[in-house]
């Protein structure tokens, strides 16, 4: 355990890993059940295109997600521009910034115009009153993002769009196996998209679903998904090919048969990272509503700089030295990156900015046990304990005025 600055590996100790630790590390799963689907795809020669693993899969996503359908995909960007284009959105759709860099891309990739709107502080969401006020006679959708896997503020998203006649799309690329005032979410607005990339807390290695209860939307993003072949009307656009193929589906259902499991451990991780780093001055770790299901997939820390002294990329590069690699999710936020930052006009998203600049995600899963959690703590802890002192440190080592070590 580290005691003292000089026992960091910024200023020359030994790192606490030998090996890195990382966010989004695959999670556990039974391998030979993997590997028994597998054998049977290659023995059934059926490798992909609506296969029975990929049928099976969906099945049992539509189920957690309680809804009727579900259309697996590749991936969960490639879900989201099928979404796009089957609901005919066009000209704006009104999202957070404080999402990943996909939600934003999917639609710009069809020529819509993304408008980011703040978050309420409290929840990290999309926040209701201003995606009212960022609605203009060109917008035609709203996309909420279950940032983390905490739910947006639903109720008021889906009234806001039934005053409005808008679409509501959620971006639950978190959220499998969480709910929402017990309501699952995957089950919100017109439809939802999970993510199951290798990342996730259940992964297809790469991989995504749309949920819905709207039977109409499912058989045209299904077509869509595949050329657009027997498409009722015909799309302008043609199609594409968004199908997952019989390997992703052997892994998506082994991973979705270890989910109870990593979701259970990644709650005792959670709830270790919460006692471990609960009297620290300035850092808090994300709350998670306990009478919601989660799946507990990320362990978010904020720091306070102005308690701590230490800045959030001071942080992270720290624990990097460490071999703890932790991420900056979701920093700079979507406003402030490429191509959006040089089409608008100057935004300024005050919560967002605020938040986005102070978070850092810490490894879980469930290759990270609790003597992991206790050394990343111990680093956190006595970083964050000494901020002020270890960032006068760190600037003059990097000035040269002090050597490292
Ligand atoms: N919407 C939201 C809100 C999302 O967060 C995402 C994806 C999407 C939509 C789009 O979903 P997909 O189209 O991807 O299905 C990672 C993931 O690539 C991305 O899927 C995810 N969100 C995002 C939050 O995280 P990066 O750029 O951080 O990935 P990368 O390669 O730097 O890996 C992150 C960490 O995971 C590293 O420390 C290494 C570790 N890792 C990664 C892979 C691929 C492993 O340990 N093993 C692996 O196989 O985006």
């Amino acid at each position: 355990m580290k005691r003292d600055l000089g026992d960091l590996a910024l200023f020359g100790g030994h790192a606490s890993f030998l090996q890195q630790i990382h966010v989004g590390r695959p999670n556990r799963i039974e391998r030979a059940r993997f590997f028994d689907r597998l054998s049977w795809a290659l023995d059934n020669q059926w490798l992909t295109n609506n296969g029975p693993l990929a049928r099976e899969f969906e099945e049992r996503v539509a189920d957690l997600a309680g809804v009727r359908n579900c259309v697996a995909t590749c991936n969960a960007t490639v879900a989201l521009q099928l979404l796009v284009h089957a609901a005919e959105l066009t000209g704006e759709a009104i999202m957070p910034s404080l999402t990943f860099a996909a939600t934003a891309h999917a639609v710009r990739w069809l020529g819509l115009e993304p408008v980011f709107c703040d978050i309420d502080p409290r929840t990290g969401g999309i926040d209701p009153a201003a995606v009212a006020a960022a609605v203009t006679p060109r917008t035609s959708g709203i996309f909420g993002v279950h940032l983390w896997g905490r739910p947006c503020d639903v109720d008021a998203l889906e009234k806001l769009a039934a005053d409005t006649g808008l679409r509501l799309f959620f971006d639950a690329a978190h959220a499998i196996g969480c709910t929402s005032q017990g309501r699952p979410l995957g089950s919100f607005g017109d439809a939802e998209v999970f993510s199951f990339h290798a990342t996730k807390v259940v992964n297809a290695f790469e991989g995504g679903a749309i949920v819905t209860d709207d039977d109409d939307l499912a058989d045209r993003i299904r077509s869509l998904a595949n050329f657009g072949f027997n498409l009722r009307t015909p799309s302008p656009a043609g199609g594409t090919n968004a199908k997952m193929s019989e390997a992703s589906a052997a892994m998506g259902l082994t991973s979705l048969d270890a989910f109870p499991e990593v979701a259970r451990h990644n709650r005792d991780n959670y709830e270790q990272y919460r006692s471990e780093l609960a009297r620290v001055p300035g850092l808090s770790v994300i709350d998670i509503d306990p009478d919601e299901r989660h799946n507990y997939q990320y362990v978010i820390v904020e720091i306070d700089e102005e308690i701590t002294g230490l800045p959030r990329d001071l942080l992270v590069e720290l624990l990097r030295a460490e071999n703890v690699v932790a991420q900056r999710y979701f920093s700079p936020p979507c406003h402030q990156i490429e191509p959006y930052r040089s089409r608008q006009e100057v935004l300024h998203l005050p919560h967002t900015e605020r938040l986005s600049a102070r978070v850092v995600a810490l490894p879980t899963g469930s290759m990270i046990s609790r003597e992991d959690i206790r050394r990343v703590c111990n680093i956190v802890r006595l970083a964050a304990t000494r901020g002020s002192e270890l960032t006068a440190r760190w600037h003059q080592q990097s000035e040269g005025v002090v050597p490292a070590g």
